[in-house]
This record gives structure tokens, sequence and C-alpha cells, in this order.
């Protein structure tokens, strides 16, 4: 980041952290009616889909807070075409759902770009002018134009949230580590449809003094103010 750039100092895990909203991005990863409500993808595959619910409103403030700062916010979509071209067979016939993707459901056909139930949730309806993603898999950079769109920005460190933690969130993360991204992951911003899951990839995210990144309490986030600071503390 540089010199002229204000930056947050943020308590986080396993150390606190700094960076500059105006090289940060939120990424909110899948917060969409197929996961989070009952009838969805989510719901067929035999979830208990009402864990995911604490994490929209916390979304909400996350993402209300990084539009205040002016950061480029994305949202990520787990969608396929009407036609399944981009849907692999071992994921459309893996197990034995009550309903498969592009089969009519409740909301839609499941998981299908444009369909209702695949669309997010009304409280996180992306602004116009937000970047959403629309993607086949689980991670974000997989077949999408994110890794292009982050570097057209200048984007270096990236904030997360959104469901489920362990699947689409993780998998993510650790695409935009590998891709040399400083990641954080806002906790009550996510959620789980197996609430132990949750917590351990909170862990394993910032074991081993931040492996795939750090984590960070949404009350971190929200207290935060860019001002001028000279130096970073982490380095970054
Ligand atoms: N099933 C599950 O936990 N998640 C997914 O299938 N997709 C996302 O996490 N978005």
């Amino acid at each position: 980041m540089s010199a002229m750039d204000k930056t947050c100092f943020i308590e986080a895990l396993p150390y606190p952290l700094q960076f500059a909203p105006a090289r940060t991005a939120v990424i909110m990863i899948d917060m969409q009616r197929d996961f989070i409500l009952p009838g969805g993808f989510g719901d067929t595959l035999g979830n208990d889909v009402a864990h995911l619910l604490p994490a929209v409103g916390a979304a909400h403030q996350l993402l209300d807070w990084c539009r205040a700062q002016n950061m480029l916010v994305v949202h990520t979509k787990e969608a396929h075409a009407a036609d399944l071209s981009d849907c692999p067979l071992a994921k459309r016939h893996r197990g034995a759902p009550k309903l498969r993707i592009g089969d009519q459901g409740a909301m839609g056909r499941i998981l299908i770009n444009g369909e209702f139930g695949t669309d997010f949730v009304e409280e996180l309806t992306p602004l116009p002018g937000e970047i959403v993603i629309t993607k086949p898999g689980k991670g974000a950079f997989y077949a999408t134009e994110l890794g292009q769109i982050l570097k057209n920005h200048g984007i270096t460190h990236l904030l997360f949230g959104g469901v489920t933690t362990e699947v689409c969130v993780q998998t993510t993360m650790r695409e935009a580590n590998d891709r040399g991204y400083e990641c954080v992951l806002i906790e009550e911003a996510t959620e789980s449809y197996f609430p132990h899951f949750k917590q351990a990839t909170l862990e394993m995210i910032r074991a081993q003094e931040g492996i795939v990144g750090w984590t960070a309490s949404l009350k971190s986030i929200l207290t935060a103010t860019p001002q001028h600071h000279e130096e970073s503390k982490n380095g970054s």
C-alpha cells in the first residue's frame, strides 16, 4: 500500500492487521436464497438452512461499512447456465438430494442463473455499480473474471463474508491466498450449516501464523477509522 493511502488498523487473529480501504475489496460470497431459505439447494441437500440466517444482518452491516469507505464491493453467486453446460456431471449427480441442480424447486430451477431462488436474499441485493461474479464452482476465482477485476482495481486486501464458511468461503479464501491477497474473514458475517465446521474453519484459517489469512470480529471492522499512517504494522 502506498504512503498516500489512508489505512485502518484492526484487532484480528492471529495478530492485528492494517489495510487501506482504497486497495481492499469486500467479497460477499453466495448470499442467495438457494442456500439461506427453505426449498433451495441447501435444503435439498438435507441441511437445516436456519443456521445461515444470522449471517444476513452481519453481512449487511459489513457491506454498509465498506460502502461508506468507497471500497470495491463484489458479490458472488453460485449459479449455472439454463442448459447446464457449465455444470460438471459429477456435481449434478453426486449423492441422493431431494432435487438436483436444474430441477424445478419451490423457488424456481435449483441453482440456475436468473431463477428467483438463485438470486440474492433481498437484504443483500447488490447496489447499482457493484460487481456480481457468477461462478460455476465453489471457488470464486475458478472460471470467472474475478482475478482480472481485482488486478485492474489494484486490490491487495480482501474482506470476506458469506456462506457457507467451509465450502465456498474457505475455497475462495484459499484461492485468493495463493494469488497473493491478504485475506480477512469477518466472523459474524459467515455461517455454516454445521456450527462446528464454522469454528474449525476460523481456526484453520488463522493457525500457523495465518496460513490462509486473518479472522476479525464485525465490531473490529465497524469501529475502524481510516487514517494516514506512516508505516505498516504487518509489513504489507
Ligand atoms: N453446500 C454448501 O455448504 N455450500 C455450497 O454448496 N455452496 C456454497 O457454500 N456457496
